[in-house]
């Protein structure tokens, strides 16, 4: 299949990358075969002070900049990334080791956004509200909010950063990325993309689009720097716990996109097709690495026996492999430390009395260096507090139930709240799971499986999740800051609540 250093090299250069690629301590593999694509210098604290000064002053010119015309900047990258659609995503396979159509789908993801925003572009509208004084009026304006700091995750390398810069750039904001130590090849191929594009608009500033590769001392620097108005961050829970005080204390303000423990109901009335083929996806696509990986599954006792053996037969189906590879479903882990988590998860599993089919690690021929495993399935006697925690691999715990009210409470009592899904043919059962006696996640889906959303719904979760919401709906408004305006065209000083002065 080819050589994953060389083609990464290639790829990059092609972009038109001019970072140095054998210039330091951040050394980059490939998690198909452990090659070692690059060594990239780790920005320095005085390189990310500069870096958030010289965005600020991109800001400051960029905040005058007619919002529709910030949309063409959008719109023109949007097209960029039509044309390198394809090489985008083989470097996202590369570095990430996604499969191809998953790859595919990412940079999808990152067009998708540009073309929301660019529409975004001509809104950002803010409410007129009644007045309670005669000949007054109320209104909210929204305004650019500065220097935007984005840390993205290894699993989502590129479409992460294209939701917050896709909203940021049309809102008015600069952007300053830290991505994953373990994916800074992508980052650098989409900069490169970003500011040609940027060079041919004349009235983008030069620094509007920075990234600075590096580990948890960059992001700790772009998180304390007063300068970065809004720190939209994704990542781990703990990292988010990090993250959010240090950005409180400066009154700062944080975006975080943190772990899931997404579970799912199948309930009596199910579609049992359609909910194998969700669940099979959800699981063990993107090798269980997704933030909206289905974890924990609560299937009606009633359906358990008929259901659980097809998905026992389907799990050892499924081709695991080289990436690259037509018919591989399922590609490697990260790296070895998710390897070893996987493997820690998998004995606690069996010492909580689980019962675990496949979870087997697999040796692909001509990838030595990679990670790969079947996607587990671990029958649980019962929600242990292995299973409230978030495994970043493709375990999927697996309990019965009874009552549906019973299943909605355990569902619930986990740390976590990004997504989660129901399938059911029964509207009583659907509307529960909806309802605020229902499913506590930021994202609740009925015959869907709980990833692949679309950018059009705010992205994002609840309690350990972060709270944040990113892509579509209103989440644009946490990148613009809110003005309440109020405008007397009268002759008279009437002062609010009927009070009486000078
Ligand atoms: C993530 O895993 O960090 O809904 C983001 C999904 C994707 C985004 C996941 N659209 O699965």
């Amino acid at each position: 299949m080819g050589n994953t250093a060389a083609q990464a090299r290639k790829l990059l250069a092609d972009f038109g990358n001019t970072v140095p690629l054998e210039a330091g301590d951040l050394a980059v593999h490939s998690p198909i075969d452990g090659a070692r694509l690059a060594n990239l210098r780790s920005s320095t604290p005085t390189e990310v002070e500069a870096t958030v000064a010289a965005a600020q002053a991109a800001f400051l010119a960029w905040r005058m900049v007619p919002a529709p015309r910030r949309g063409e900047l959008v719109r023109r990258f949007g097209e960029a990334l039509r044309r390198h659609k394809v090489e985008l995503a083989e470097l996202v396979t590369i570095e990430s080791g996604k499969i191809r159509t998953e790859a595919l789908g990412e940079v999808q993801e990152m067009i998708d956004i540009c073309d929301f925003a660019v529409g975004l572009s001509r809104q950002l509208y803010g409410l007129t509200i009644a007045s309670e004084r005669p000949r007054h009026r109320l209104m909210e304006t929204w305004h650019p909010l500065g220097v935007c700091g984005v840390i993205t995750a290894f699993n989502f390398p590129v479409a992460v950063w294209a939701w917050n810069t896709a909203l940021a750039l049309v809102c008015g904001d600069a952007v300053v990325w830290k991505p994953s130590e373990k994916t800074p090849l992508t980052a650098l191929a989409c900069h490169a993309l970003l500011a040609t594009v940027a060079d041919e608009l004349p009235e983008a500033p030069a620094g509007l689009s920075a990234v600075l590769p590096g580990g948890s001392a960059v992001g700790t620097a772009l998180t304390d720097n007063p300068e970065v108005a809004l720190l939209s961050a994704t990542g781990s829970s703990a990292m988010g716990r990090a993250v959010a005080p240090r950005v409180a204390a400066r009154f700062g303000r944080c975006l975080l996109e943190l772990g899931g423990n997404n579970g799912m109901i199948v309930t009596p009335t199910a579609d049992l097709d359609l909910a194998l083929r969700a669940i099979v996806f959800a699981a063990a696509g993107t090798a269980g690495q997704r933030c909206t990986s289905l974890r924990r599954l609560f299937v009606h006792e009633s359906v358990a026996p008929v259901l659980l053996p097809r998905l026992v037969h389907a799990y050892a189906s499924l081709v695991v492999g080289d990436p690259r590879r037509d018919g591989v479903l399922i590609g490697p882990l990260i790296d070895a430390a998710a390897f070893a988590a996987h493997q820690s998860a998998l004995l606690a599993a069996s010492a909580d009395g689980g019962r675990i089919h496949g979870g087997e690690s697999v040796s692909v021929q001509g990838a030595v260096g990679g990670f790969y495993v079947r996607p587990a399935l671990v029958e649980m006697p019962r929600q242990t507090s292995l299973v409230s925690q978030e495994t970043f691999a493709p375990i999927l715990y697996v309990m019965t139930y009874r009552e549906l009210v019973a299943a909605i409470e355990l569902h619930n009592a986990v740390p976590q709240g990004l997504a989660s899904a129901i399938f059911t043919s029964d509207l009583r059962e659907m509307e529960l799971f909806l309802s605020a006696c229902g499913s506590d996640c930021g994202i609740a889906n009925v015959n869907i499986g709980t990833s692949g959303a679309e950018i059009g719904g705010a992205f994002g979760g609840e309690k350990a999740s972060g709270g944040g919401r990113e892509a579509g709906s209103d989440a644009w408004k946490s990148y613009m800051r809110r003005a309440t305006n109020t405008i007397n065209y009268s002759r008279e000083l009437p002062l609010a609540q009927g009070v009486t002065f000078f």
